[in-house]
C-alpha cells in the first residue's frame, strides 16, 4: 500500500480512479486536455491529490454510528452531503447535455450546482433543469462591466442562491497542454451564451476577458449588483480570507483553481489550515482542489472547512455517462462519506470527533 492513488488501494478508490479514464475515451484530445489539464509542469494539480492522500484518520471507538447523516446546509441551503459541484466551463464539450444534466444530476442528489460564467447553456435552462436544488452562479469580474452586471442580474431573477466571485485568475496560468492545442476548441455550434452579444469573443484562451485590477471594493459591488451573498473562491491564505470577509463576503472557498493557475502554489489540504486557523468556525469555508472520495470530503472537514467542491471527479463522471453518470458519481460520494464516518465514529457533521486526521509520517 505504497504507492498513492494506485489500484492497490482497495475497490473504492479504483472505482472513483476509473471514472476519469471512462471519460477521457469519450473526448477529443484537446477537450480532455483543456479539463484534466493543470498550469505549468502541473505539480500543484498532482500536490492537491497527494495532500488529501497524506492525511490519516484517527477513528474514534465505542461511537454509537446506527444512524449515520451526512445531511447539513451551506449558506442556508439545506444539501443532504456537504458538497457543490465546482463551477467548470464549456461542460457541453464533455457532453452534449452540459450543464443541463449536470445541474439535474446534482438536484437528484440533493448538493449544490454551481454554474460558471464560461457555461455554454444559458443561466435560465441550467436553473429550470436544476430547479429542485441549490444552485449558485460562479463570475468573474469581466473587464467589460456591462456584460457582468447583467450576468448578475440575470442570475438574481433566476433565483441563483449565491455569487461565487473567482479571484486568482487576475491573469490566465500558463497551461502548456492548451498552447500545445493552440487554444483551440472544437466549439461548432457551442456558444457562452452568459456574454450575450459579447459570446463570439469567448474561447479557451480567455486572458482578454478578464479585470486584473481586482480589488476589495469590487467584491462589494459584485454583492450591491447581484443582490447575492458572496462566497469568494481562490483563497489560499488566512489574511486574505479576512480581508474578504471584511469586504463584506459571506464566505470564502479555498482553491488554486484545480492546478490550473499558479504552478508551485500551496496544496489546498495545507492553505485550508491557515484559513480555518484565521476566521474561525463561523464563516463558510469550502475547499476544492483533488477532492474525489468521501474519505477526502471527510478530511477536509476535519481540517475545519464547512463543505467541499467537486470539480473533475464530477465533469469525468458527465463526460462517461451524462446526467445518469454524475447521479450515480454523487450518491457514490454520499455513500462513501457515509461509511467514512461511521468507521471514524461520526453520526453526523455537527460533531466530528476532535483531532479526526493528521499528517502521515510514512
Ligand atoms: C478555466 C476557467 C474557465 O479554468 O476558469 O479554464
Amino acid at each position: 500500500m505504497r504507492g498513492e492513488r494506485t489500484a492497490a488501494q482497495g475497490p473504492t478508490r479504483t472505482a472513483f480512479e476509473g471514472l476519469e479514464q471512462d471519460a477521457a475515451a469519450q473526448l477529443h484530445p484537446a477537450v480532455r486536455d483543456y479539463f484534466a489539464g493543470g498550469a505549468g509542469a502541473e505539480r500543484t494539480l498532482r500536490d492537491n491529490a497527494s495532500a488529501w492522500d497524506a492525511l490519516r484518520f484517527r477513528p474514534s471507538v465505542l461511537q454509537d454510528v446506527t444512524h449515520v447523516s451526512t445531511a447539513t446546509a451551506l449558506l442556508g441551503s439545506p444539501v443532504r452531503a456537504p458538497v457543490a459541484v465546482a463551477p467548470m466551463g464549456y461542460q457541453r464539450l464533455a457532453h452534449p447535455d452540459g450543464e443541463s444534466a449536470m445541474a439535474a444530476a446534482c438536484a437528484e442528489a440533493g448538493v449544490v450546482m454551481t454554474l460558471s460564467t464560461y457555461a455554454t447553456t444559458g443561466l435560465q435552462d441550467v436553473a429550470d433543469a436544476g430547479a429542485t436544488g441549490p444552485q449558485w452562479f460562479q463570475t468573474y469580474v469581466l473587464r467589460d462591466r456591462g456584460v457582468t452586471t447583467e450576468m448578475l442580474h440575470r442570475a438574481a431573477a433566476a433565483r441563483y442562491a449565491a455569487v461565487v466571485l473567482t479571484v486568482d485568475a487576475p491573469v490566465v496560468g500558463q497551461r502548456h497542454r492548451d498552447r500545445r492545442h493552440g487554444y483551440w476548441l472544437p466549439l461548432q455550434g457551442v456558444r457562452l451564451p452568459n456574454f450575450g452579444a459579447a459570446a463570439a469573443q469567448a474561447t479557451a484562451s480567455y486572458s482578454t476577458d478578464l479585470e486584473s485590477a481586482l480589488t476589495p471594493d469590487l467584491l462589494a459591488w459584485v454583492r450591491e449588483t447581484s443582490g447575492l451573498p458572496v462566497l469568494v473562491k481562490g483563497v489560499l491564505r488566512g489574511d486574505d480570507a479576512l480581508r474578504c470577509l471584511d469586504a463584506g463576503a459571506a464566505g470564502v472557498v479555498v482553491s488554486n483553481h484545480g492546478g490550473r493557475q499558479l504552478d508551485d502554489a500551496v496544496p489546498t489540504a495545507d492553505a485550508l489550515r491557515d484559513v480555518v486557523d484565521a476566521v474561525g468556525a463561523t464563516p463558510t469555508v469550502l475547499v476544492d482542489g483533488g477532492i474525489r472520495t468521501g474519505a477526502d470530503v471527510l478530511k477536509a472537514l476535519s481540517l475545519g472547512a464547512s463543505g467541499v467542491m467537486v470539480g473533475r471527479a464530477a465533469l469525468w463522471a458527465l463526460a462517461g455517462g451524462g446526467r445518469a453518470g454524475v447521479a450515480a458519481y454523487l450518491a457514490r460520494l454520499q455513500e462513501d462519506l457515509a461509511h467514512t464516518m461511521a468507521l471514524c465514529g461520526a453520526p453526523d457533521l455537527t460533531q466530528l470527533p476532535s483531532g479526526l486526521v493528521r499528517q502521515t509520517t510514512r
